[in-house]
């Protein structure tokens, strides 16, 4: 009965939000001597799942990890100055499908021999909101030389850094 009621709150809640989509980019720029360009797009249309669009360049050919980190700092040539990977929950390093992830792991990306990634993904435990613990604007962006293994503690030994790009607010927050 209890989770009926529950339930029944939900529904009524959600069904009276007025909720405009929260949107965001990030541009992408070379580091550790790479050629990655290009921008990442983030829109947040219904709380905590959050699209996420590249548009890259210039990636070397194979699988590349893919992530949040917590600090929005671009400036050093290998990326290390955005610090370590977004992890609000201080839970351990995985892959965005493992039930506990760091925030930020939004796994791997595959880039085809023309280095063009024109992908979409979907990620669930970020928001772009305001006051949300897992709020990513403002934070880092960071595309790896090396696959993440999901597994390795706490980077997934994804190797060096080679683009990075800051979170930015792009449209529909007050
Ligand atoms: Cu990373
Ligand atoms: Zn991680």
């Amino acid at each position: 009965m209890r989770n009926l009621m529950i339930a029944v709150l939900f529904l009524g809640a959600t069904a009276c939000a007025t909720w405009t989509p929260v949107t965001a980019t990030a541009v992408m720029e070379p580091r550790s001597d790479s050629k990655v360009h290009g921008t990442v797009t983030f829109t947040e249309r219904t709380a905590g799942v959050v699209m996420v669009k590249l548009d890259l360049s210039g990636v070397p050919e194979g699988v590349h990890g893919f992530h949040v980190h917590e600090k929005g700092d671009c400036s050093a040539p290998d990326g290390t100055s955005a610090g370590s990977h977004f992890n609000p929950h201080s839970t351990q390093h995985a892959g965005p499908n493992d039930i506990a992830h760091h925030a930020g792991d939004f796994g791997n990306v595959i880039a085809p021999a023309s280095g063009i990634v024109k992908t979409e993904l979907v990620m669930g435990g970020v928001s772009l909101r305001d006051g949300a613990i897992d709020n990513v604007i403002g934070r880092g962006l960071i595309l790896h030389a090396k696959r993440d293994d999901l597994t390795t503690q706490p980077t997934g030994d994804a190797g060096g850094r080679i683009a990075c790009g800051v979170i930015t607010l792009s449209g529909g927050a007050k």
